[in-house]
């Protein structure tokens, strides 16, 4: 299988190379692809390396899958290109996420809604695919109704600026700023841009996501998103209000059974989801499962994953390799 991964150099591609070489994707030859300026630069997989490679030449290289993490421009130009030379995309951006003829993935949800004719996957936002792994099974079972969630973000969701940007406070070093404000010691309820009805991008994603992978746009959403200085993955506090009432005990064992689920939830030896845990595992972790006693049939939890792994790179080679398994590439 000749894999492009696009946006190679980037926290996420490297974490896509990583990922691929655990799982041992069938890479028979890896094509790294980045900006202008890495090209020509080596990248070791496996104990070969690989020289990156620009967009045309990677086409013309003919991979028969492309791993794309390079920003919403470029996959608004270049994933067309890929798809049309005949190489199937999976893309991090935001660009096709919404894009009402491409599916937007969670394989353990609804890889199964997945063909051949499929050129270009929407591989969901970090956040929405964490809290999605989580309420998918309780929705089926007890539909939900309304969903509150305040997420707390890895600044490694920004990039190696906002990453470099912690590093330099914590030094006292004055340097380019990937956020507004110091992030040292502080929370900014800021995650991308701000759009006209006063919600950042960020948190309108988690409630337009949520409801396209769901399939269900009766679901009432409302989301705060907030950035962090953490490392090792985002955090979600989940208020949900399901149409039924539940019982507490069969939630944790509909999670505890769910693929891609570790139920981490006993405060009575402060045991819960952290993202010092949570990092560098592909698992989303749930945790503080307690029933809202503010009003009937509304449960609150706490979920933990990765964002560079579950929520980018780990859930874009899951794809590849259901798509590899029913023969659709
Ligand atoms: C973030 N989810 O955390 C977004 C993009 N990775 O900034």
């Amino acid at each position: 299988m000749k894999v492009a991964v696009v946006g190679a150099t980037g926290l996420v591609g490297e974490v896509m190379l990583k990922v691929l070489e655990e799982r041992n994707f069938p890479v028979s030859e890896l094509i790294p692809v980045a900006s202008e300026r890495s090209i020509g630069k080596l990248i070791s997989y496996k104990g070969t390396d690989y020289k990156v490679v620009g967009m045309q030449d990677a086409i013309d290289m003919k991979p028969n899958v492309a791993l794309f993490s390079a920003g919403g421009d470029t996959s608004l130009e270049w994933a067309p290109k890929f798809a049309k030379a005949g190489i199937t995309v999976i893309d991090n951006s935001s660009a096709w996420r919404m894009d009402h003829s491409k599916h937007l993935v969670v394989p353990e949800i609804n890889a199964n809604t997945l063909t051949s004719e499929d050129k270009i996957i929407a591989n969901p936002n970090c956040s929405t695919i964490q809290m999605v792994l989580a309420l998918a099974p309780l929705h089926k079972k007890y539909k939900i109704k309304r969903i509150v969630v305040s997420t707390y973000q890895s600044i490694t969701g920004t990039g190696v600026k906002a990453v470099r940007q912690l590093e330099n406070e914590l030094a006292g070093i004055k340097g380019e700023m990937a956020y507004p404000y110091p992030i040292h010691q502080n929370a900014i309820p800021h995650c991308d841009v701000f759009e006209e009805n006063g919600y950042t991008k960020e948190e309108m994603k988690l409630v337009r996501e949520t409801q396209k992978i769901l399939d269900d746009r009766t679901i009432a959403i409302t989301a705060t998103a907030v950035r962090i200085p953490t490392a090792g993955g985002h955090s979600e506090a989940v208020n949900v209000e399901f149409e039924n009432d539940y019982d507490l005990s069969e939630v944790r064992q509909i999670l505890n059974e769910s693929e891609g689920i570790v139920v981490q939830d006993n405060i009575d030896v402060n045991t819960y989801p952290m993202p010092i845990y949570a990092h560098g595992k592909d698992d989303v972790f749930v945790g503080r499962i307690r029933r809202d006693g503010s009003q009937p049939n509304t449960i609150n939890m706490w979920i933990v994953s990765d964002n560079l792994r579950k929520g980018a790179a780990t859930n874009t080679v899951q794809i590849a390799e259901y798509l590899l398994k029913k023969n659709l590439l």
